[in-house]
């Protein structure tokens, strides 16, 4: 699964497949298990030590009610790299975010994790100051992800914020050097809180494999420009061996751009950028969820029950119900979404009669501004649309802004019979891949943005353009009148998709890819020393 210039093809995982075929179509291929991964980590790892850096720790420990709780990180991305820490005995350094984390930590900040059966060790790190430690966030929100999403949100541009963002880099770095010492390293830094680290890491220590995964979009060159301080960012990116994006496009972009900004030598060949004898290798590896969990939980009893109590509390009856899923972020597309379905009903458009909106907003970056405005957008948008098609007792959108837990969100997903994922730009989208893992009985429909990068490979969903409202209430009234036979064709085609690569996957195409493109830390020392 990655890509672009070299495609990596992978052994079929027999075991795993004769599992599957009941709960996931057969895809193309393979399914890769946690224990493969792990193996494959462990092979490449070897007898260098492991560091994973991220600005979320894979454990909280939270003090409530006089006791404390760990509170596990959800979604598949946290899972997979606690399997990867847990086989290759990692250090895992993130910001310490729980209100127990100090006192369940040593004094350096280290605790032995799982909790249950410790394998590796979390490094927790603390940024003492409150200023600089929201200065950074905001750099990180404010700034890098609007001007990564293009969504025409005015990215912030604010000294103070970009150099607190660059001494919580440096911070990361200097945890990162402590947790390898003198041994060699490889070094999985993730996404765009740590842009900087690893150039400070290759100057304190050259012969380190530094390896970034970049989950948002990277937009065009002409975009990028307008970052005040985008040379040094790039130049901080152009310190790793290989930078990962989920498709293509974006690796495109990324290598255009730091072509534009800075003296590079552009491998279209290898795929890589060459700069000052240093190789950075360009790939894509397309996140994906543990389709099979999924299917497991919603081939429970309990998933269809759960649905079943879903309708009866909303009270909407045998209602066909178009759901959304997402953070509350404008990336995503939530008020254009509700736009659409008000002009299905305004409109009267095919499939509009005996149909309801079932949208979950879990809360994000509350502190920020733009995030609140969001918020009170659709608040009032749902109670605008509620008040002008719904009854009293029976609104036509019911919005539910809450955190809701994996168990808790799968019947949501059994219950939707139109997903919409209608982001303005997104770097995958999980919650497009997760629903159609959920569809056991090859029904339901997805409507899906073309700007998702899922959309890349779920071309068998209903694309519209967010953009344009009528083509979005096009869309939505077409997947509402979709009949059986149709559901199933297309459905039946994205289970394929979906079910052909997993989480286990991605990580595995990873440290395949560093083994094979020689960046394991042994390799580079020999090839330094010829
Ligand atoms: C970033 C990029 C990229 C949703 N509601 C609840 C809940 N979720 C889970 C979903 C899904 C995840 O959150 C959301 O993932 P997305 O991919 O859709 O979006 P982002 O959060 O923006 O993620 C994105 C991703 O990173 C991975 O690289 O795909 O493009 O923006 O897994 O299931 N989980 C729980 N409760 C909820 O209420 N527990």
């Amino acid at each position: 699964m990655s890509t672009p210039v070299l495609s990596v093809p992978t052994k079929v995982d027999r075991a795993t497949q004769a599992e599957t075929s009941r709960l996931t179509p057969r895809g193309p291929g393979r399914h890769t298990t946690q224990e493969t991964l792990q193996r494959v980590a462990r092979e490449t790892v070897a007898p260098a030590k492991l560091v994973i850096a991220s600005h979320r720790e894979p454990y909280q420990h939270v003090r409530r009610d006089g006791s404390i709780r760990v509170i596990r990180s959800a979604g598949g991305l946290a899972s997979a790299l606690d399997s990867i820490a847990q086989a290759t005995g990692a250090t895992w350094v993130a910001l310490g975010s729980g209100n127990a984390d100090r006192e369940t930590a040593d004094a350096t900040g280290r605790v032995a994790m799982p909790p249950d059966k410790p394998r590796y060790t979390l490094q927790r790190l603390w940024i003492d100051s409150d200023e600089v430690l929201d200065a950074y966030r905001r750099f990180a929100n404010g700034c890098l992800w609007p001007l990564c999403h293009v969504v025409y949100v005015r990215p912030q541009f604010d000294r103070d914020q970009w150099e607190a963002y660059r001494e919580v880099n440096r911070r990361f770095a200097e945890q990162i050097l402590r947790a390898v010492g003198d041994e060699p390293a490889i070094v999985l830094l993730q996404d765009y809180q740590l842009a900087l680290a690893a150039r400070m890491l290759r100057d304190a220590k050259p012969d380190l494999s530094l390896v970034l995964f970049w989950h948002i979009p990277w937009p065009n060159a002409e975009v990028f420009r307008i970052l005040p301080w985008r040379r040094e960012l790039l130049d901080g990116l152009l310190a790793t061996d290989l930078i990962g994006f989920h498709i293509n496009y974006h690796g495109f972009n990324f290598m255009e751009t730091v072509a534009r900004e800075l003296e590079v030598h552009v491998d279209r060949e290898r795929s890589a950028l060459k700069r000052r004898g240093h190789r950075t290798y360009v790939r894509s590896y397309p996140i994906a969820p543990d389709a099979l969990e999924i299917a497991r939980t919603a081939d429970m009893p309990t998933a269809a029950q759960a649905a079943t109590s879903l309708r009866r509390e909303l009270g909407i009856g045998d209602a066909r119900v178009i759901l959304g899923v997402d953070r509350l972020d404008y990336t995503k597309g939530i008020p254009e979404r509700l736009d659409a379905f008000e002009r299905v009903l305004e409109q009267q458009l095919p499939g509009w009669d005996n149909t309801v909106m079932v949208q979950i907003g879990v809360p994000s970056r509350v502190d920020l501004p733009d995030y609140q405005a969001l918020q009170s957008t659709v608040s009032d948008r749902v109670d605008q649309i509620n008040a002008r098609f719904g009854s009293p007792g029976s609104p036509v959108i019911h919005l539910i802004i809450d955190n809701l837990g994996f168990d808790e969100l799968i019947p949501y997903y059994v219950l939707g019979d139109v997903m919409a994922v209608t982001s303005l730009h997104d770097g995958m989208n999980l919650v497009a891949k997760e629903y159609v893992a959920a569809r056991l009985n090859d029904d339901g429909v997805l409507v899906l943005s073309p700007y998702a990068g899922a959309s890349r490979e779920l071309e068998h969903a209903i694309q519209a353009n967010p953009y344009d409202i009528d083509a979005l209430a096009q869309a939505l009234s077409r997947a509402l009148t979709l009949d059986r036979d149709a559901q199933r064709v297309r459905m039946r085609a994205l289970r394929e998709v979906v079910s052909a690569h997993n989480i286990y996957d991605w990580g595995r195409a990873m440290f395949r890819d560093i083994r094979r493109l020689h960046l394991t830390p042994e390799v580079r020392t020999a090839r330094e020393a010829v």
